[in-house]
């Protein structure tokens, strides 16, 4: 199959909510070529509308890391379509078997990729929640087989900005929670990510440059979860709560299929 083909059977299986087999199953893969997979299935999504809106990285805690079994960091392209606005409840029908993470997230000022100190380049932070959702049959891939599928992105949205001008706290020292119905479901603290979560910037130029992504002035940066991803409940109030940061809220809907 060509870098097309799979792009388009990947882009099938989450507009149809109809989960594939693994492409490494059928055939072989490079890091490379999934990448292109990824840029093929995301320009499948763009639309005068819909335009990409970020990237987030994947697999910057041990503890996602461990719990999909795939230690690189990853990175994958957000789009504005999948951003949940304050107000906007997200319908989980959309969806295949969707998880939730809690994450922290950039803005970025000024481009990134191919600069020396990427952390320039951001000019503020802030509570965020990730949907994940893998189109692969039984959410298991290889490291291969998620960045075909842009890495698992689905849903995302994000709290109250903080300029960086205004951060009086270490981000490593933060602690991240996942709050379902009003129960702390995972917790994790910033240095859970690369050690810190500045270290996710250069990871994402890094990455970015590699695999000729482009991170523009205007984009979100998500940094990766600090924590297990849950499963994302239908019709339910979910908060990621990061100390000193405040909190990015999503509600849910669905259950209807
Ligand atoms: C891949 C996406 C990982 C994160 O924050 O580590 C990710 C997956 O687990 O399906 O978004
Ligand atoms: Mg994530």
């Amino acid at each position: 199959m060509n870098i097309a083909d799979l792009a388009r059977t990947l882009e099938h299986a989450r507009l149809h909510q109809e989960p594939t087999e693994q492409v490494t199953n059928k055939a072989s893969l490079t890091l490379d070529e999934a990448y292109q997979v990824q840029a093929a299935a995301v320009d499948l999504q763009l639309t005068a509308s819909n335009h990409i809106s970020g990237v987030k990285l994947g697999f910057t805690s041990e503890a996602k890391a461990r719990q999909m079994g795939v230690s690189d960091v990853i990175l994958g392209v957000l789009v504005s379509a999948s951003e949940v606005r304050a107000g906007e409840a997200l319908d989980t029908d959309r969806f295949i078997h969707p998880r939730v993470e809690a994450e922290i997230a950039f803005q970025v000022r000024s481009d990134i990729t191919r600069v020396s100190n990427p952390r320039e380049c951001v000019d503020a932070v802030a509570p965020a929640l990730e949907v994940i959702d893998s189109r692969y049959k039984d959410f298991r891939f290889s490291v291969e087989d998620v960045v075909a599928d842009n890495t698992s992105a689905a849903a995302y949205t994000v709290g109250p900005w903080t300029p960086i001008a205004d951060l009086n706290v270490d981000l490593g020292d933060l602690l991240v929670e996942l709050v379902i119905g009003g129960d702390t479901v995972a917790v994790g603290v910033g240095s859970d990510i690369l050690g810190n979560p500045w270290e996710a910037l250069n990871a994402a130029a890094r990455l970015a440059t590699a695999h000729g992504q482009r991170i523009e002035a205007g984009s979100v940066i998500l940094a990766g979860a600090a924590t297990q991803a849950v499963p994302l409940p239908a019709t339910a109030t979910i908060t990621a709560r990061v100390d000193g940061l405040g909190e990015a809220v999503l509600h849910t809907t669905g259950g209807i299929r």
